[in-house]
Parts: C-alpha cells; sequence; structure tokens
C-alpha cells in the first residue's frame, strides 16, 4: 500500500522562505524518514521565487488551494489563518518555523521554531545534521541560500543572528556561490519596485492578518529599492488598502513599503489608525509615516502594534 501523502508547505502569499524550505524539507523527510513528502504551495509564486527554482534547476512545487483533510507539514508559518484554506479540518503532523508562536494542538507533534533569521536556516540545520544521507546537494544548498539571503534581506534585517550567517557561509560552499551579499541583491532585484504591479497585488504580495486586543488587523510589505514610486501611487494604493480593509474585516490593514537601499519603511495605514500613531509614537501624514530603521515585520513592526492593541 502506498504511504499515505504529506504535504509540506509555508503561509499563503509564498515567499522563498516559503517553498524552498517546504522543498528541500519535502526531499529530507522522503530520503532519511522514507516518507511520501510532497512539496506544496499555499498561492502563486512570486518572481523572486521562480527565479530562485529556475536558477537551481528546482520544480515548482504543486498548488495546495484546500487542505481539507489532508496531512500536512507546516514551515514558516504556524499560524492557522495564515496557511492554507480549511487547515482547521487538516491534521498537522510537524512544524518548523521562526515566528511568534500561536499553534494549539490536541497531540503531541514535533514542534521546532527557532528564533533565527528563516525556515531555511533551521531546515538547513537539520541536513547538515543527517551526515549520511548527503542531502546537501548543490541543490538543497542554493535554494536554502536564496531563502536565507531572502529573508534576512542578505543579513541587514534586524532578524538576522550569527547562526543566520554562519550557516549561509557554509551553504554558499556547497552551492558554489561565493559572494553572498551579491547574489541577495540579485534574488531581491527580482522582485523589488511596484512596476507592473497593480495596487491590490502590491498589498496582497505578502499579507498577513493578526488578532490582538480582540480585533484583527493585517500587515503586508513590499521591497522597493527607493520610495518614489510608491510616493506617486500611494493615493492608489491607499484605496486598495480600504476595499481590502473592509472586505476582510479588519480594525485596521498596514502596508509597509520597505526601502531595502535605504533600510528604513514607510506605512501606509487605513481603518483604525490611531494604533499605529500610539505604536510608533508618531503622527501620520496623508495615511503614512516613516519608521527608519524599520525593515522586519516581525521584528519591528508587529510588536509594537500588538501592544498598542493589547493596552
Ligand atoms: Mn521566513
Amino acid at each position: 500500500m502506498e504511504k499515505e501523502k504529506i504535504y509540506v508547505v509555508g503561509h499563503k502569499s509564498p515567499d522563498t522562505d516559503s517553498v524552498c524550505s517546504a522543498v528541500v524539507y519535502a526531499e529530507y523527510l522522503k530520503k532519511a524518514k522514507k516518507m511520501n513528502a510532497v512539496p506544496a504551495v499555499a498561492g502563486e509564486l512570486n518572481a523572486e521565487t521562480k527565479f530562485v527554482l529556475n536558477r537551481f534547476k528546482a520544480a515548482p512545487p504543486e498548488l495546495l488551494s484546500a487542505a481539507l483533510g489532508k496531512k500536512l507539514v507546516l514551515v514558516d508559518h504556524n499560524e492557522i489563518n495564515q496557511g492554507v484554506d480549511g487547515m482547521d479540518s487538516a491534521t498537522v503532523v510537524e512544524v518548523i518555523d521562526h515566528h511568534k508562536i500561536v499553534f494549539a494542538c490536541d497531540s503531541p507533534i514535533p514542534f521546532l521554531v527557532k528564533p533565527v533569521g528563516s525556515t531555511a536556516t533551521i531546515v538547513a540545520k537539520i541536513l547538515m545534521a543527517d551526515k549520511k544521507n548527503f542531502l546537501l546537494t548543490k541543490k538543497s544548498a542554493g535554494l536554502l541560500l536564496s531563502a536565507i539571503l531572502s529573508d534576512t534581506v542578505f543579513f541587514k534585517s534586524a532578524t538576522t543572528t550569527p547562526e543566520d550567517i554562519d550557516i549561509a557561509k557554509k551553504l554558499g560552499r556547497a552551492a558554489g556561490i561565493k559572494k553572498l551579499v551579491d547574489f541577495g541583491i540579485e534574488i531581491k532585484k527580482q522582485k523589488a519596485g511596484l512596476k507592473g504591479l497593480c495596487a491590490d497585488k502590491i498589498l496582497y504580495s505578502d499579507f498577513k492578518t493578526f488578532v490582538a486586543g480582540g480585533k484583527k488587523f493585517g500587515v503586508g510589505q513590499i521591497e522597493v529599492c527607493g520610495l518614489q514610486e510608491a510616493d506617486q501611487r500611494q493615493k492608489e494604493i491607499l484605496e486598495a488598502m480600504e476595499l481590502a480593509r473592509q472586505k476582510e474585516n479588519l480594525a485596521l490593514a498596514v502596508l509597509m513599503v520597505t526601502d531595502i537601499i535605504k533600510e528604513g519603511s514607510k506605512l501606509l495605514a487605513v481603518g483604525e489608525t490611531g494604533y499605529v500613531e500610539k505604536a510608533f509614537g508618531k503622527t501620520l501624514e496623508n495615511a503614512s509615516v516613516y519608521i527608519d530603521k524599520a525593515m522586519s515585520r516581525k521584528k519591528e513592526i508587529l510588536p509594537p502594534l500588538m501592544r498598542a492593541f493589547e493596552n
């Protein structure tokens, strides 16, 4: 009898970390654990991830649009509302992640969460510890390296730890890539910017919802090289954000326009924007405010925002 299929899947609006971690970890489960593991994605691939998969000759994972009745390994997320639809009627058998923990489960499962810059860092360590299966191929090393460089914005994000840098160097050697930062910039350039994206796509390219103080809110993020284009299109983006906020019943919707060159983020906000002012002690102008040095949603934007909702 064929073993039951297990889908290894990241969050919706999949990013390079979500996808590459799923691809490599599924291969690990298959080869080292003899499981019938299949990598999957919870949404359309972005241009950056397509570039990375192509670069290391990896097939795009299958699209999983409904989780109902399926067995899942979650990578790069542990919040049910950020994952594949129907997850409450799926069985989560394992989690590997680097985000805050909100997961609940009525039976014990392997649950590995570490405060590092990317899920790929954790997956890479698992592969490196398994000496007998030779899983750290050029392809898997290249995919994981790309994910680390992407998630940590080539080590510039506040989420970067010494472990990410150390693992990335080892992966670089295995993948035959010497100049890590240069390669990181090449990866990031694939999708940085707003060119060719409608306002809706800009908001939803990386949008996550959260609950705090009994209210639901959403924070999206888009990376750009310079804020000029975003400034010009601000009105149109804010209109799309307000529509999305109403549609998804959110108290507040925020978009981080993160300038990876200037290393800061302009926040656009609609809805109960007082929470943004409270969180950052700044007054919004034109529904927006620039936060210098803030590039990480998880580390620099979410914690003060959550506190503002909770207090
Ligand atoms: Mn990640």
